[in-house]
């Protein structure tokens, strides 16, 4: 999740680390829920494209291929100087003398309307499905995924204290996260997709394993044909190395977080959880995972 203080003067006091509320059977903090009423009333247009995730799972990798497939041609200064996170609005974010989520995406110049969101499914304004929106919702696998949000609430001051790996792996398998259980996030937009056709469900090892397969069923989903020079240009401005270069990608003038700590921009990679797992709570993690991922048909990779 990112957070929109890039303009925050310096002077500006740092928003203190929030705790876990739980809100309708899910943890969540004051900074996603103090703006419910708008976020719920939100009225999505028929060519909104909303893209929904588990924090972590890749979410600004796919924003910035869709913004640069979308506008990346038609309005390339828009790429040089506006925060990719005020070109994909995060929808419930509220931070105190920040714009709303909700403001910044009725506020956006441009057609479609790329909006990002964490929310379990069961929380999704319903606009976005009577106007039968495209969604894309992109998964990881929950060793990378926990990984890379232990390392995220290190560097990141509007999270709650991780605590030690040991202390977050275990919240992490009981579901005390920001926006809740992993698994109830996957396994509740798995089961959106049988019934909603407009839903685009995609993994992040895939990303890796190969981007231009990826992007070409993205382009697929929402109805694009870029050119193959136009494709290239996407598949290389979006790479790891790139976005981490890349000062409206990287997040490196959020004040709130602290890339000292940890790059927001980090590995990119599938498997760094063998860097953290000991063998005893690997052993543990995937008993389980296996009580709780029973439907055959939603398989993760935790490697490629
Ligand atoms: S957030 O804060 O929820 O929006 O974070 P999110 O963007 O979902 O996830 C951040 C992780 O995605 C990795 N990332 C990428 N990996 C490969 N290629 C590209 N281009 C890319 N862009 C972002 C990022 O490094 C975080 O993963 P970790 O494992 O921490 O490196």
């Amino acid at each position: 999740m990112i957070y929109l203080l890039q303009h925050t003067p310096k002077q500006m006091e740092m928003p203190p680390r929030p705790s876990l509320l739980d809100f309708h059977g899910v943890s969540m903090t004051k900074y996603f829920i103090d703006n419910w009423d708008n976020v719920q009333n939100f009225k999505a247009r028929p060519d909104d494209i909303l893209i929904a995730t588990y924090p972590k799972a890749g979410t600004t990798w796919v924003c910035y291929i869709l913004d640069l497939l979308y506008f990346g041609q038609t309005c390339p200064e828009r790429q040089a100087s506006v925060p990719l996170h005020e070109r994909v609005p995060f929808l419930e974010i509220t931070i105190p003398s920040q714009p709303a989520g909700t403001d910044l995406a009725d506020q956006l110049p441009t057609t479609p309307r790329l909006i990002k969101t964490h929310l379990p499914v069961q929380f999704i304004p319903k606009s976005f499905w009577e106007q039968n929106c495209r969604v894309i919702y992109v998964a990881r696998n929950a060793k990378d995924n926990a990984v890379s949000y232990f390392h995220f609430g290190r560097m990141n001051n509007v999270q709650p204290e991780p605590g030690d790996w040991s202390t977050f792996l275990q919240n992490f398998m009981e579901g005390k996260m920001v926006f809740g259980s992993w698994y109830d996030h996957v396994n509740g937009w798995w089961e959106k997709k049988q019934t909603y056709s407009k839903l685009h469900y995609m993994f992040y090892e895939d990303l890796i394993e190969d981007t231009g397969r990826e992007i070409d069923r993205l382009c697929y989903f929402v109805g694009l044909s870029p050119s193959a020079e136009e494709k290239e240009r996407v598949t290389t401005g979006t790479k790891f190395d790139n976005m981490k270069q890349d000062k409206m990608a990287n997040y490196s003038t959020v004040p709130v977080m602290n890339h000292k700590v940890s790059p927001f921009m980090r590995k990119g990679k599938v498997g760094d959880w063998k860097n953290h797992f000991t063998v005893a709570q690997n052993g543990e993690f995937d008993e389980d995972y296996r009580q709780k991922m029973k439907n055959p048909s939603l398989r993760f990779r935790t490697e490629v």
